[in-house]
């Protein structure tokens, strides 16, 4: 791995979460499918040598509880999704150039070969271990067999993660109040012997490694505070039959936890490209053994897998640690948490039948927000989106300068390209690159449609129509520089929107595939003579939106309905198997929205910043009221706030949190008030940045 700006002369490979071959693929999995592809395409559009590998995920309670509901074998089972989504990915531009699977040969006995090697090198030992035990099923209750409550934060968890709370990973015998998932049962605990990979050895690593981590800064805080709080050892091994087995154990009941495996599949999956390909061409030892660029592309949920125990099975297994993980936001439908089970979703097969081209959904995804943001779905959202910056913008302009070059000029005239254009395009190359390098699809998009919109105003400011009698020379120079910029938002768009951005190059009489064009090509001329070009986006219609906003709600609706039968109807189906995706709360309960909105002006009026809490204590007499000091790097405030109750006051010291420095001093119980510090929620949840913003930033 190094530090040196793409493109590096090492090669690169990017990898996307591996799917649970458990269930169909919603937009929530094509965020970061489809991310991870728009990134290695931009990675080769700068010229960086770059795979895009991933594979499904076979194995694991994910895939075995699913199978066990459906009444078949977990190997058919899976590989029938896995088939299901080799077919589905190419219908979203997604192409990896390898896609395999983590119960093939190469992966499994990579995986054994990686395992053998930690336990040689002395970082395997055996312990006894409290798991979880149904003694109506009489069998171990791995993982999501079982659920209950997180000990970290008190959310409900299931097994081996805390889903819907805190988002750690839970290991065997953590979870309280254990319910077995086949039953319904309360389970016991029963003592196993298990295999532990020794991870807190680990933590001084994993501190160095985090400090030269790029992606995005979630993957980085987040796994800091975990090694502060200290790091457990990694319990490596499950009580069930469907799994990798543990090399030399293959006699016992017991196999590879499922993450051990999956994330070996990204090596996996690299390998076979570049047996594939052949290594003269891609050296996956050069990647993985050597010091070439792995960029993990994850889920915000997974985010201590590929932190903590992925980086320190790598550097105990001899491998390339990773440059960077970028980790996603999740996705919300019309604001509310995606939910499978509710069918609060939009499935990968509903959007494709609706007839919408991929690349629509592609810009949706990646530039409504930064990576790291929740970005919400919303039909209408997606319809402005589409409207304004695909439609109105791209299209018009590709379409508009591209029409008027083949009736007036049979293609592209044949002058040179003006220097304020030119030094526009390089201007917009220059962003995109910076963009690649920050890890920001939104800015590598965002490049593309500024300069689009750039040429529709140099197409509004010199208006050509009138110069073609007048000044011919004048009128063929204008359009001679609007084809140059569509073919520079070609290039610079193809990461994004690949199926447009070949129908743009074709239009230009360009050969071969935009895939393959680098930065250099935005400025290259194109063909002289081009076809009579088309339309390449169209108009989503205000009828077609409110026909599919209904049919969402009208599926959330009858999902809801069923629920509520079927826990009528029998209350041991109260458990839910599949797989839930849960982001927010149910909103019966939730205060209503307010209907008045105020103005941006409104808003900036708030002094809104972070702060760092230096003391915080009770004020003797008062019930539930807590006196705070409060550094906002200007100077330190106090504040009184009615947190006495619901939060240990000692343990706030040094925490970060968000004030409103302009709120009217007020006197509470003898003891002035000279702010707001900013809490969600009854439990007075306090608000704190994600990043690493600094003490005194304003919030906007
Ligand atoms: N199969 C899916 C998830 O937890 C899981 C990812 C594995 S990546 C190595 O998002
Ligand atoms: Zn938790």
């Amino acid at each position: 791995m190094s530090h040196d700006d793409f493109p590096t002369d090492r090669p690169a490979v990017v990898t996307c979460g591996l799917p649970y071959a458990n269930g169909d693929l919603h937009i929530g999995h094509l965020r970061g499918y489809i991310g991870a592809d728009a990134f290695t395409r931009a990675l080769e559009t700068l010229g960086q040598q770059a795979a895009y590998v991933s594979g499904s995920d076979m194995h694991g309670t994910p895939v075995a509880v699913n199978a066990e509901e459906e009444g078949v074998d977990p190997e058919s089972f899976a590989l029938r999704w896995h088939e299901q989504y080799e077919e589905t990915f190419p219908k979203f531009n997604v192409e990896f150039d390898n896609y395999g699977h983590t119960h093939d040969e190469t992966n499994t006995e990579l995986t054994q070969e990686i395992v053998r090697t930690l336990d040689e090198e002395g970082y395997v030992y055996e312990d006894e271990v409290l798991v979880a035990y149904d003694p109506k099923a009489d069998d171990h209750l791995p993982d999501r067999y079982v659920v209950g409550t997180c000990p970290y934060c008190g959310e409900k968890a299931r097994g081996d993660e805390c889903d819907e709370g805190c988002q750690r990973h839970l290991e065997p015998g953590e979870i309280e109040n254990p319910t077995s998932v086949r039953t319904g049962n309360p389970a016991e605990y029963r003592e196993r012997t298990h295999k532990f990979f020794r991870v807190s050895e680990f933590a001084d690593y994993l501190t160095e490694f985090l400090d030269d981590l790029e992606g995005t800064s979630n993957a980085r805080n987040q796994p800091r505070q975990w090694i502060e709080e200290g790091l457990q050892d990694w319990c490596l091994t499950r009580d069930m039959e469907w799994g990798i087995d543990y090399p030399g154990a293959e006699e016992e009941d017991i196999v590879l936890y499922v993450w051990v495996d999956a994330p070996i599949e990204y090596i996996s999956s690299t390998k076979q490209y570049s047996d594939r390909v052949g290594s003269d061409e891609y050296d996956w030892e050069e990647v993985w053994k050597n010091d070439g660029e792995i960029i993990h592309v994850i889920g915000r949920d997974i985010i201590q897998h590929h932190t903590i125990f992925w980086p320190a099975m790598l550097e105990a297994a001899n491998y390339n640690a990773p440059r960077a993980v970028a980790a996603t936001g999740f996705i919300t439908i019309d604001g509310k948490g995606l939910s499978t089970s509710r069918n609060r979703a939009i499935w990968a097969k509903e959007y494709l039948e609706e007839g919408f081209h991929p690349d629509l959904l592609r810009y949706y995804l990646t530039t409504t927000g930064g990576l790291q943001q929740d970005v919400d779905f919303t039909w209408t959202a997606f319809q402005e989106k589409v409207n304004g910056e695909l439609v109105g913008t791209i299209g018009n302009f590709w379409y508009r300068s591209l029409l008027f070059a083949y009736r007036n000029y049979e293609g592209r005239p044949d002058v040179e390209v003006t220097s304020e254009v030119e030094e526009r395009i390089e201007g917009a190359i220059g962003e995109f690159r910076e963009a690649v390098n920050d890890y920001s699809l939104r800015e590598c998009g965002l490049a593309a449609t500024r300069l689009a919109q750039f040429g529709n105003e140099y197409i509004q400011r010199n208006e050509p129509w009138k110069l073609t009698d007048d000044d011919p020379e004048r009128a063929a120079q204008v359009i001679r520089d609007c084809v140059q910029i569509a073919k520079a938002v070609g290039v610079l768009l193809e990461p994004v929107a690949p199926g447009k951005a070949q129908a743009l190059w074709e239009q230009l009489g360009e050969d071969g595939s935009v895939a393959d064009a680098h930065l250099e090509d935005a400025l290259e001329a194109p063909p002289r003579r081009f076809e009579q070009p088309g339309e390449l986006f169209e108009k989503i219609e205000d009828d077609r939106v409110d026909e599919l906003e209904t049919k969402l709600d009208e599926k959330i609706t009858a999902a809801a309905e069923q629920e509520t039968e079927s826990d009528e109807g029998d209350e041991a189906e109260e458990t839910d198997m599949a797989d839930e995706t849960e982001t927010a709360a149910d909103t019966s309960d939730l205060e209503p929205l307010l209907e008045d909105r105020i103005s941006f002006e409104d808003f900036q009026n708030l002094d809104i910043r972070v702060g760092r809490v230096e003391v915080a204590e009770g004020i003797d007499g008062a019930d539930d009221l807590a006196r705070l000091e409060v550094d906002i790097g200007f100077e330190t405030r106090q504040v009184v706030a009615g947190i006495k109750q619901l939060h240990d006051l000692e343990s706030l010291s040094g925490t970060k949190c968000i004030l409103l420095a302009n709120m009217a001093p007020a006197e509470l119980f003898g003891v002035e008030s000279n702010g707001m510090i900013l809490a969600a929620g009854e439990e007075a949840d306090l608000l704190t940045t994600h990043g690493d913003a600094d003490i005194g930033e304003k919030v906007r």
